[in-house]
């Protein structure tokens, strides 16, 4: 590959009708042609392809991490590449902190992906992102977005936690009260533009967008999740509904509730890619190669699976001129990869900690570890319904075989992350599927035992060091391991933590379980 130079490309003018929601770089981001300046929509280096350059915004994406961005916002620029329609610019929203914003602000919000595979890298810069909003600074922006009748579909990827449910799986109200409180005042006072409270939470964010285009008119309205559970779309369309009627009880929200079942819909889909966080030295190596520093630069594996319900409440991007399918029934797919691909990845991530890996690709390379893993799939093939076409025991090995793709550098710590909220979509199901199966008597499937043993083990090591377990219940976690007399007792304990094994309660014998877990931890750590 030839490393392309940093100089402006002929054909990029300002488009005119720009909708304030638009609005990118200030003047002072102007990029320079200096080799090594800042990448920028005006300064793509010659060699690559321009990027697309969208007239307006069809799409709020809430939650723009690296991977929307090395994924939907892929498709979403090969489609309009494919189709040459530009109505499909992205508007990315953050939720914690701003620095998506600062880091493709100042560049016209265009970016890197880079491809790493066995045969190496390949760079290119996409251009459907057009900037990027911090609702700490600009929720009436991002209010206003939603509102817009120019915008046609929002996605999520906001992490399995950002949802706000409970361990029962329902709205954690608390985790949204401020913008369920604003919301109520919003609709009482029919206004969010100059007033409107920032927002704390994408649910209640995504709720006080929903009500605020209602009030603008009410244009029909696609939301897409994009997230790693189970009836993604189904789940947060029930999050939206409760949140209303936790706001607007009663008559104050028949407006509101009658507008969202006839103009909205909440497709499910399925994603996949793996992408992991990038690093300095990533960004380092990409500016030596492009000639221009990219700070929102984006790394991801050669494969992209993008597979949606075709349930839209009006126009959407050609996305299947991308690479997505779209399908009348997602939940075969769903399954298939959060049991299979998710699972396996959890399961390397605690035992290959454990063992002192730091990457994905190093844990599955030892063969204890990716026994155990194989183990677990097997356990999920005897619950899994195959998607069409698709032969699940192939299926599961390509998988083995993407996670030893050492050119990612996926760490195990950052699939650790969080273990609570991904552990009932990608072990839960299984287990509940196999404990209900009465054809396999009391058998426990071992694979999923090995898992849950690793995660406990993986949290007991963490507390007992002195280290906070990344994850949004880590307090409970950590009372949980230190009020236990000896780590038998913390691992029989963490098995048994609410919501974890959502399904299990009604299913069949716990105590097993956790008998069966504890047992296992040995095993798992031994063999590492
Ligand atoms: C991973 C996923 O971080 C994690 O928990 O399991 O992000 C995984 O890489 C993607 O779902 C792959 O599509």
């Amino acid at each position: 590959m030839t490393a392309p130079t940093a100089t402006p490309t002929s054909s990029d003018t300002t488009p005119d009708a720009v909708p304030d929601v638009l609005s990118t770089a200030a003047p002072a981001d102007a990029p320079t042609e200096r080799a090594g300046a800042r990448l920028h929509r005006d300064a793509v280096p010659s060699g690559l392809p321009a990027p697309v350059r969208p007239t307006q915004v069809g799409i709020v994406h809430l939650g723009i991490g690296a991977f929307h961005r090395a994924h939907q916002a892929v498709a979403t620029e090969d489609a309009a590449r494919a189709t040459g329609d530009t109505r499909w610019g992205i508007l990315g929203v953050t939720q914690r902190s701003a620095s998506v914003r600062d880091q493709l602000r100042p560049q016209g919000g265009v970016y890197t992906v880079l491809t790493v595979g066995p045969d190496g890298g390949s760079p290119r810069v996409l251009g459907s992102v057009t900037d990027v909003a911090w609702p700490a600074e600009e929720t009436p922006r991002v209010l206003a977005a939603l509102a817009a009748p120019t915008t046609h579909v929002v996605t999520l990827t906001i992490t399995e936690k950002g949802y706000s449910r409970g361990a029962d799986g329902r709205l954690d109200r608390e985790a949204v009260r401020r913008d369920l409180d604003a919301l109520a005042r919003e609709e009482h006072a029919a206004g969010y533009r100059d007033e409107a409270a920032t927002a704390t939470s994408a649910v209640g964010l995504l709720v006080r967008g929903l009500a605020a285009r209602r009030r603008a008119g009410g244009a029909p309205l696609t939301v897409l999740s994009c997230d790693n559970l189970a009836d993604n779309g189904r789940v947060l369309g029930a999050l939206v509904r409760e949140a209303v009627d936790a706001a607007l009880p009663g008559a104050a929200g028949d407006d509101l509730r009658t507008w969202l079942a006839a103009s909205v819909t909440f497709p499910c889909s399925m994603v996949d890619r793996i992408v992991p966080a990038t690093t300095p030295a990533q960004r380092d190596e990409v500016e030596t190669l492009l000639g221009a520093r990219d700070e929102g630069l984006v790394v991801a594996e050669p494969f992209l699976q993008w597979v949606i319900e075709d349930r839209f409440a009006g126009p959407r991007p050609a996305w299947e001129q991308g690479g997505a399918t779209f399908t009348d029934d997602v939940a075969p797919y769903e399954r298939a990869k959060l049991r299979l691909l998710n699972g396996a990845h959890s399961l390397l991530a605690y035992a290959g900690s454990l063992a002192g890996y730091a990457t994905i690709a190093e844990a599955v390379a030892d063969p204890a570890l990716a026994a155990h893993a194989r183990a677990l799939q097997a356990d999920a093939i005897a619950t899994l319904e195959a998607p069409d076409g698709v032969d699940l025991a192939a299926y599961a090995e390509e998988l083995l075989e993407r996670f030893a793709n050492p050119a990612t550098g996926h760490t195990t710590r950052q699939v650790a992350m969080d273990g609570t909220q991904k552990i009932p979509f990608r072990w839960g199901g299984t287990l509940a599927d196999r404990l209900a199966d009465r054809s396999a008597g009391d058998e426990l499937p071992q694979g999923v035992v090995a898992a849950l043993a690793a995660w406990a083990a993986f949290v007991v090591a963490e507390v007992r060091a002195g280290r906070a377990v990344d994850d949004p219940r880590a307090d409970e976690l950590r009372s949980v391991v230190e009020a236990a007399d000896g780590d038998a007792v913390a691992v029989r304990a963490l098995v048994r933590l609410p919501g974890l094994l959502p399904d299990v309660a009604d299913a069949g014998p716990l105590d097993a379980l956790a008998d069966a877990v504890v047992a296992a931890v040995g095993t798992v750590v031994r063999s590492s």
